[in-house]
């Protein structure tokens, strides 16, 4: 380490600021190899929290060269103030006062892409959580909120577009080729909103009219070559803007709102107020360089950001404790967004499927954290699935228990009632419950307990008394921050179906809380027994419908159970929920046998069931079949959910089971497969309607099964999608299943014919690398390495390495994980050089070492060493060293 170690901060030390800036004046002046920030800060003493207080000003800091300080405009000694690294320390301060200091920063040498830095031409920002600190000295923290008034210099010629947070209130012309522009904006914010950028931009322009009549205007700033391919944004902002109304009944509050696109960012996107700053992954599309999924993702972000003007900015977070107030709602909300746009069930099966996989292991692993952590070392590292997605399921929870339209009524409450304030989530809980007149007393022990609750289901009938009971036990295993659960609040959706599929009236007459409308327990208590009376026959249960609570659920199905629900069940979730249990069990089973030696033969219940399932997709009549639904069915669970699975995980058996299974069902149904493939062409021009994206969802997983049946006649089928489709989506499942066909002759010159069509699009040549990363028929260790020797592959931008080295790290499972630790050797060595560049970045790939424990030992101990490794280097960033040592430890 460079220093000292670096120190958790606790939530339970949180205290009020000492002091409020009301008005925030910044100037920047930007140059080529520098830029300089006059901040005029207009503060004030926190007297009501501290009535007698007279503690120095301690301002936040970093990577900041300090030319002056002055109070109420008298430029002060140096003696009058101290600096450190991280901090500015001014004693003896009246309780009002003008605080104006200049710093100098170097914007062209910023490679961790916080604060203000450089994006090929263009100057950006990124202030969350911790970044303004690297502008200007500040109180960076969310519960200082100010209103900010913006000035930006630079030179006209190079940057003629320049933008801050609110309304344009000034614009001139300045001597040598410069020019300025100010910006206001009238909500008050906390810094972490705040954004600027400056760059050699085009842009589209629209509008929207609020329910109540206002105008608002809506610009994309992308860099000219680039102009082609903001439509389906702009088209998704507007979609966004009518939903929030309609859902939420909430209104933009400004006449302006601005999205601009930039290549280097670290994560998709950021709600800057009326200036967010995206991805370029997250805006550009358009049908010949954008998948299906690319899409999808820009429309879902566009949304989230753009929902958090409410959930968020109006709204905000009093510390980083509270990250999930703002994101687990705001996931919510966009998850709603999108289920309204498309397939509800499909979002679901989607959004399950990450919690299922990523945050199940996050939740077991030595990064587990609650939603509402207790302590961190660096903020940064926990924007995690737990904090999101986790956080979403919680407030999804909220919502299914009080209902819609109290649901609605508490979020009205939590608006109206904290508009303009920073707060917890205790307060986000309080307004559900006075609005809804429900106790969530006990549901709150899902914001402070970490780990997966586990729930097991005994069922038994009485034949005689017409009885059924399920018996509900709830455990959840320890986890870094305690190992002494109190129970939680589990409301579980069921249904009861008898032996010809039809679901049975539920009526229950012993046992605790129960929703007759909506067929949902709450299971309260370490164990409870629920008795529903009238049942005339044993039923098969359907339990956990729509994944109603994010936990483990153990019913011990028969597979032949698991087959009846799979094409029974009312519930579409539970439908394709059976089918994934099944094909987990079989190829867990299988994974035995890889290990003992044992010849592998596949279950024929699990090939008959793909077969009727292609069959019933191309029968007469199947067009009102939801193809996305038949897509997941036939898609066979990954091997980091079936790791997640089996404890411990043999990567390899699990590897080598799964693709048996594959291929023994790609060469049984062939035939089926290139049926189904032929029938859900399409013709036309490209839409990204839910409907197409189904189909050619559907035709893509039926191509890569067909390039496992060993038929090579079927290369010829993926070349002719490869030259002849209009789209990406196709093109680039065409490329996929050509590198995936074990032909490297064939792989090859696909892959050279890609990058010869798409060499001058960044976002397409980061599909390129990252087909290429996945690959375990083409991409061994030494091809990744080669790789990351191309032209194309840059260090510095967090897309390329995202696409080569977390791919190859999170999904080529047959090679990252061989060669005795080979590949997390090769892990180690990237995240040190990465973070020297950009600690952000670095600590995400350090991500697939922190299973290390859950391995077995054949892998486990080599990514110990890696790890190890890594905590070796003398000059981790507090982000790293925070991953590593946790993980070494818990
Ligand atoms: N709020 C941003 C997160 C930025 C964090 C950077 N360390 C994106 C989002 O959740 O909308
Ligand atoms: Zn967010």
């Amino acid at each position: 380490m460079k220093d000292a170690q670096p120190k958790a901060i606790f939530l339970k030390d949180y205290q009020t600021p000492n002091f409020w800036i009301t008005e925030t004046k910044l100037t920047f002046d930007l140059h080529e190899t520098y830029a300089d920030v006059i901040s005029e800060l207009v503060m004030e003493r926190n007297v009501s929290d501290y009535p007698n207080g007279n503690d120095p000003l301690v301002l936040d800091g970093q990577c900041l060269e300090l030319k002056s300080v002055a109070l109420d405009g008298v430029v002060l000694a140096e003696d009058a103030y101290s600096t450190t690294a991280e901090d500015l320390t001014i004693p003896n301060l009246p309780n009002a006062f003008v605080l104006t200091v200049v710093t100098r920063i170097k914007p062209q040498e910023n490679t961790a892409l916080e604060g203000l830095y450089k994006s090929s031409k263009m100057f950006c920002t990124q202030c969350e959580a911790e970044g303004f600190r690297r502008i200007t000295y500040y109180l960076d923290r969310p519960d200082v909120m100010s209103i900010f008034e913006t000035t930006v210099m630079a030179d006209k010629a190079r940057y003629p577009v320049l933008l801050s947070n609110g309304n344009l209130v000034a614009e001139k012309s300045l001597a040598d080729g410069r020019h300025l522009t100010t910006w206001h904006d009238p909500h008050k914010k906390p810094c972490y909103l705040f954004a600027l950028v400056a760059g050699d931009l085009s842009c589209i322009e629209d509008s929207f009219t609020t329910m109540s009549g206002e105008e608002v205007a809506l610009k994309i700033f992308v860099e000219p070559q680039n102009i082609d391919k903001c439509d389906y944004a702009m088209d998704s902002l507007k979609r966004s803007m009518k939903w929030d109304e309609e859902v939420y009944g909430r209104e933009y509050d400004l006449n302006i709102f601005n999205i601009v696109a930039v290549d280097d960012f670290n994560m998709g996107a950021m709600e800057n107020k009326s200036l967010n700053i995206f991805n370029s992954s997250c805006v550009l599309a358009n049908p010949e360089t954008a998948t299906d999924t690319a899409y999808q993702r820009i429309e879902a972000v566009v949304a989230h950001e753009y929902f958090h003007n409410w959930s968020g900015n109006r709204v905000t977070c009093r510390d980083w404790f509270q990250l999930s107030l703002k994101e687990g709602f705001t996931v919510f909300r966009d998850a709603e967004f999108s289920a309204d746009m498309g397939s509800r069930t499909v979002k679901r099966i989607e959004d399950a499927t990450l919690l299922r996989t990523v945050q199940f292991a996050e939740d077991a692993g030595p990064m587990a954290h609650p939603i509402r952590p207790e302590s961190f070392i660096e903020i940064s590292n926990f924007y995690t699935v737990t904090i999101y997605e986790k956080g979403a399921e919680i407030v999804r929870m909220i919502h299914n228990l009080l209902g819609t339209e109290k649901f609605r009524a508490g979020s009205d409450l939590y608006f109206q009632r904290h508009d303009g304030q920073a707060v917890t989530t205790d307060e986000f809980v309080k307004a559900m419950e006075d609005a809804s007149g429900i106790d969530l007393t006990l549901f709150r022990n899902w914001y402070r307990q970490a780990g997966t609750p586990e729930v097991h289901v005994f069922d038994a009938y009485d034949e005689d008394a017409q009885t059924y009971t399920l018996t509900l036990k709830q455990s959840c295993p320890a986890t870094p921050e305690s190992s002494d659960k109190e129970p939680f609040h589990i409301p579980i959706a069921i249904g009861l179906l008898d032996a010809s599929g039809r679901e049975l009236p539920l009526q229950l007459s012993e046992g605790g809380e129960f929703n007759e409308n909506d067929k949902v327990i709450g299971l309260r208590e370490r164990e409870e027994a629920f008795v529903f009376e009238n049942v005339p026959q044993r039923p098969t249960p359907s339990l956990l419908r729509g994944f109603s609570a994010p936990v483990k659920l153990h019913f011990p199905y028969s597979r032949d159970q698991l087959l009846f629900l799979m094409g029974h069940d009312t519930d579409g979730f539970n439908r394709w929920d059976a089918g994934q249990t099944l094909a987990t069990n079989i190829i867990l089973e299988l994974a035995e046998n890889v290990k003992s030696q044992i010849p592998l033969t596949l279950d024929e219940r699990l090939v008959t069931v793909f077969s009727d399932l292609l069959t019933a997709s191309v029968e007469q009549g199947a067009e009102a079949l939801d193809k996305a639904m038949v897509a997941n069915m036939l898609t066979l669970p990954s091997v980091a959910y079936l790791m997640e699975q089996q404890s411990p995980a043999f990567v390899h058996a699990l590897y080598s089971a799964r693709e048996f299974v594959k291929t023994e069902l790609a060469r049984q149904l062939e035939g089926l497969f290139a049926q189904v493939y032929q029938a859900n062409k399409l013709d036309g021009d490209y839409q990204p309607h839910p409907d197409h994206m189904a189909r050619r969802a559907l035709k893509s997983l039926c191509l890569d099964y067909l390039m496992d049946s060993g038929n090579p006649a079927h290369i010829e089928r993926a070349e002719s999608q490869f030259i002849n489709s209009n789209n990406m989506t196709d093109q680039s499942a065409a490329l996929r299943a050509l590198v995936n066909s074990g032909d490297t002759e064939v792989a090859t010159s696909a892959l050279d014919r890609f990058y010869q069509q798409w060499k001058h699009d960044p976002l397409v040549v980061n599909q390129w690398l990252s087909i290429q990363a996945a690959s375990d028929k083409l991409c061994g260790l030494e091809q990744v390495k080669t790789l990351m020797q191309h032209d194309v592959f840059d260090w510095k931008n967090p897309n390329k390495v995202r696409a080569v080295v977390s791919v190859f790290a999170g999904q080529n499972f047959r090679h990252f994980h061989g060669e005795q630790g080979a590949g997390y050797q090769w892990l180690a060595d990237i995240v040190i050089k990465v973070d020297g560049l950009n600690p952000q970045i670095a600590s995400r790939l350090v991500g697939p070492l922190t299973k290390w424990k859950r391995l077995a030992p054949e892998n486990g101990q080599w990514m110990k060493f890696a790890l190890e490794k890594i905590q070796k280097h003398n000059k981790l960033s507090k982000d790293v060293y925070e991953v590593v040592s946790k993980t070494l430890v818990n």
